[in-house]
């Protein structure tokens, strides 16, 4: 409907043009869409999710789409909102997004490191971290995809909080970091989650703290290798498939490995556009190919989960 009308999909927005975004939503699809606050981050914010259901009532099993932990990845909040209006739209028309709903609800965190997301916009567009205070230095920030108690600490996360891949005092020491664990634990049916960064082109799976291959790994890479055929059936965009640890290099604390190691099978990362030509600062032109070719992929892997 109209008040939705006025968001320009194709540009990058404030987090507060984002968070309005979603409000929007839910005005225009109420009986699909709802919000709910899991939590602020470090300096106050909205830690805002859109939940997508269509059962009334009890608890369905949930698929979690994550995006923006890493502040200067612009794409990835871009492309989760263009997601959630697509969701929304597409229910009752979509043939395999109407079925996913009958069976799953859908959780969209567009904005998952608010603090950081709006410090790119104000101060430092490159800045990747949350914005908490590390006691004894004047150093700013903890890396989000390294804060989480699954092998904490261990390799490629560093002690040193001046670092950009600093592990932070302790598994969960953020907030932002909290606030989604606690949410999936008490929530209980989670069967899939996916981390939405940016750049590289790559569809990965767990483990990133191991070389050693996940009990699933046969099974995750097959569902891989569909969703990047199926990204790239849209206009050709190639994506290369394999574990984190392999894929691209070894991180501990991450985001999916804790999904993983938390009985959430269906955890995958995607690395979306580009390959390094503008890399960060990917141009706002490229919002709408990139979220049209993700979706596909996402829908690949929602269709997956719902059948197993
Ligand atoms: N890359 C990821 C990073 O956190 C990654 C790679 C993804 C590591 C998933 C572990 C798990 O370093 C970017 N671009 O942030
Ligand atoms: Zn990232």
């Amino acid at each position: 409907e109209l008040s939705s009308n006025c968001f320009n999909y194709g540009a990058y927005h404030t987090l507060e043009a984002i968070h309005n975004e979603m409000d929007n939503i839910v005005k225009c699809y109420p009986h699909l869409a709802s919000t709910v606050e899991i939590g602020h981050s470090f300096e106050n914010r909205s830690m805002y999710v859109l939940k997508f259901s269509t059962g009334e009532g009890r608890q369905r099993p949930a698929i979690w789409l994550n995006a923006g932990i890493h502040a200067r990845e612009w794409i990835s909040p871009a492309t989760a909102i263009w997601t959630a209006k697509k969701i929304a739209c597409d229910y009752g028309k979509d043939q395999a997004i109407t079925s996913i709903l009958k069976k799953m609800d859908i959780f969209l965190l567009p904005v998952a490191n608010p603090d950081g997301y709006v410090y790119t916009h104000t101060h430092n567009r490159l800045w990747r971290k949350t914005r908490s205070i590390n006691p004894g230095t004047t150093c700013i920030g903890t890396d989000p995809n390294r804060n989480w108690d699954s092998k904490f600490g261990e390799v490629g996360a560093s002690d040193n909080p001046c670092s950009e891949i600093y592990h932070g005092a302790h598994p969960n020491s953020e907030m932002e970091v909290k606030s989604v664990a606690d949410f999936i634990k008490n929530h209980g049916k989670f069967k899939c989650f996916i981390d939405l960064h940016n750049y590289g082109q790559l569809v990965m799976y767990p483990y990133g703290y191991t070389t050693e291959k996940a009990q699933d790994a046969d099974e995750l890479d097959m569902v891989a290798k569909n969703t990047a055929k199926a990204l790239a059936s849209l206009s050709g965009t190639q994506f290369r498939v394999g574990p984190i640890a392999t894929g691209i290099y070894r991180a501990s604390g991450n985001t999916v490995d804790w999904a993983y190691d938390n009985g959430i099978k269906y955890a995958f990362t995607f690395e979306l556009r580009d390959t390094g030509h503008y890399a960060f600062t990917l141009p706002a032109d490229q919002i709408i190919p990139t979220a049209q070719e993700t979706w596909l992929g996402l829908k690949t892997i929602m269709e997956y989960v719902q059948d197993n």
